[in-house]
Order: C-alpha cells, then sequence, then structure tokens
C-alpha cells in the first residue's frame, strides 16, 4: 500500500473515541469496484441497512450533502454525511457524519482500493478505517463490535455488487 494512500487510515483518536478498520477481498477489478464506491449519492447500491438516500446540497464532488434513511430494526433513523475526499486516481472516498438521529457521533470512515498484485490482477482489496465517538453508556469494545459489523456487511455486499456488475460487462455487455 502506497504511503500516500496508507495514511489516509491513520486516524485522529480522541480519549471517548473508537477506532477500527475491516479489510474485504473483492473478484472483480479495481475499476469496476470504484465505479459503485465512488456513487456518494448512491450508498443504497451496496449498503443493505440504507432504505433511501436524497442529496441535500452538491452534485457528487468533496462538499456533498447526502440524507441517508436507515432501514428499521436498528437503533438509527437518518444521518446527515458530508463527502471529504474523492480521488479518482488514487481511489480513495472519505465522509464524515455531520448530523441525523443516531448514536454514532462524529463518525468519519475513510475507504481506500488496492489492486491485488497477487493473483496476477483482476482482484481488488478494500480497506475501510473508521474512528467515532463512544456512545454514552457503551464501552469502546461494544462499539467496534457494532460498527465492525456494519462495515463488514457493508463491503461484503460491495463485493456482491461489483462482482456481478464485472460478470455482466465480460458477458457481452449485458445482453440477455
Ligand atoms: C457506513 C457506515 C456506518 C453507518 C451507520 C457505520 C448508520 O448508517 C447505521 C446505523 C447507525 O446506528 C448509525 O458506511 C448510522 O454507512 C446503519 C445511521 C450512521
Amino acid at each position: 500500500v502506497p504511503e500516500a494512500v496508507a495514511g489516509h487510515h491513520e486516524h485522529a483518536v480522541g480519549p471517548n473515541q473508537c477506532c477500527s478498520a475491516v479489510v474485504q477481498e473483492v473478484k472483480a477489478p479495481v475499476a469496476a469496484v470504484w465505479s459503485v464506491v465512488r456513487r456518494f449519492d448512491q450508498p443504497q447500491a451496496y449498503k443493505r441497512f440504507v432504505r433511501s438516500c436524497d442529496v441535500v446540497v452538491g452534485d457528487g464532488d468533496v462538499g456533498t450533502l447526502r440524507e441517508v434513511s436507515v432501514v428499521s430494526g436498528l437503533p438509527a433513523a437518518n444521518s446527515t454525511e458530508r463527502l471529504e475526499i474523492l480521488d479518482d486516481e488514487r481511489h480513495v472516498l472519505s465522509f464524515r457524519v455531520i448530523g441525523g438521529e443516531h448514536r454514532l457521533a462524529n463518525y468519519r470512515s475513510v475507504t481506500t482500493l488496492h489492486q491485488d498484485g497477487g493473483s496476477g490482477g483482476g482482484r481488488t482489496v478494500v480497506v475501510e478505517s473508521y474512528v467515532v465517538d463512544v456512545p454514552p453508556g457503551n464501552t469502546t469494545e461494544e462499539t467496534r463490535v457494532f460498527v465492525d459489523t456494519i462495515v463488514r456487511c457493508n463491503l461484503q455486499s460491495l463485493a456482491r455488487t461489483a462482482q456481478g456488475l464485472f460478470k455482466r460487462s465480460s458477458n457481452g455487455g449485458g445482453r440477455a
């Protein structure tokens, strides 16, 4: 992992914050995975806890604000999030939670994609790290388990989505 990209995963972690990272291998090239990840306006394309998403301000560049509605069954209703980094060359996306009805105050995540050289190309390693405040009444460990679970689900779903896209595109451009 190049230094310039690894640096994005070094979070300043405050005394009552928790930070962690999840790694996921995807059997599709970086370009296919990035085409899904880069769409800040469409997190529901792979995040299965997202019911719907509305862009409040912006056109998908840094500074864009989205309002995400969360499916029922979670201790959350919605979240307002700001796009912080969108680097199409290095394949880095970062967003920050700036409000909403949920317990993950000051959540910030960074997602980076890396070509998996070991298998002769065509595979991607996704690294997603985050930092978040530990909610009142919870321990650091509880917070990490909760958020790791959400992020792992998202990345597994991302893998299926990107692999599906890639297979369709290499089977003759989506013809029936
Ligand atoms: C993401 C990552 C996370 C999203 C969390 C951790 C969230 O959307 C959900 C439940 C919550 O309690 C908090 O990349 C919040 O989206 C699914 C509403 C922020």
